[in-house]
């Protein structure tokens, strides 16, 4: 194992990762070494996931609840270190989508994207940077999207969340840094993954990505995980604040 990217030893929680880029970033991680937490709702899904990353070797666990769940976060971080030790680092990835005509987006819509999105975000960055910082530090690392810089139409929440997780991201790197924690953020580029399932099944939309981005494609989730084992190993302990796009090249291109 290259000591640059060498997670032994090291605890991480993901939220979000029963499926898509938050297992594939979990499945990253683990076969780098750390003991990976998987975060979702149903124990059941999870519980499948943890045994196919203990079938390589892992060590991997589950922790089931809800990131709005303000009371439930916190009690399932106390549980996760009181079962497995200190945590090392976090990955705020559960999301969800929404997408309708601006015209017919509920306000209740807009405002369950936005909690789980950012809000949820907030409150686990706050809790771990409670048990982190006493400790000397640890890592934190915000799904955000190539969404905010450049948009589209039909998803205003999403885009007013992820953009505004990116701006969260920069503020927590600021006054967490002092404290040894480094706070960062992926912005993913269009990836074929269940949330996307529609959109990669409209010919036509997933045509239009292809052609707009510089690879001529989607990404696979298996993708993304190294940019998260960078973030969160020894090679990125100076990296703070930053958006590490991971998107074929799609938002640098007109
Ligand atoms: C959509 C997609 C996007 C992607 C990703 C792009 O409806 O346009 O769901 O939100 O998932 O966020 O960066």
């Amino acid at each position: 194992m290259n000591p640059l990217f060498d997670m032994t030893g090291r605890l991480v929680l993901v939220t979000g990762a029963s499926r898509g880029l938050g297992f594939a970033m979990a499945e990253a991680l683990s076969d780098a070494g750390a003991h990976v937490v998987l975060n979702g709702r149903d124990p059941a899904t999870l519980d499948a996931k943890a045994e196919a990353l203990r079938a390589k070797g892992s060590t991997a666990s589950i922790s089931t609840f809800d990131v709005t769940d303000e009371a439930g976060t916190i009690t399932a971080l106390d549980a996760i270190e009181a079962e497995h030790g200190p945590l090392w680092g976090v990955i705020a990835n559960a999301g969800i989508q929404h997408r309708s005509p601006i015209e017919e987006f509920e306000t209740a819509d807009f405002e369950r994207v936005v909690a789980t999105n950012l809000t949820s975000c907030f409150v686990l960055a706050r809790e771990a940077a409670k048990r982190m910082g006493p400790r000397g530090g640890g890592r934190i690392i915000n799904t955000v999207s190539m969404l905010g810089t450049t948009v589209r139409p039909t998803v205003p929440a999403y885009i007013a969340a992820k953009e505004g997780l990116r701006a969260l991201t920069r503020a927590l790197a600021v006054e967490l840094g002092p404290k040894g924690i480094l706070v960062n953020a992926i912005a993913p580029g269009y990836f074929a993954t269940e949330m996307n399932q529609a959109l990669t099944e409209d010919a036509e939309f997933s045509a239009w990505i292809e052609g707009k981005t510089p690879l001529g494609r989607w990404g696979q989730p298996n993708e993304l995980g190294g940019a998260a084992v960078f973030l969160m190993s020894p090679a990125g302990g100076f990296v703070n604040g930053h958006v590490l796009a991971v998107d074929g090249g799609m938002s640098v291109q007109v």
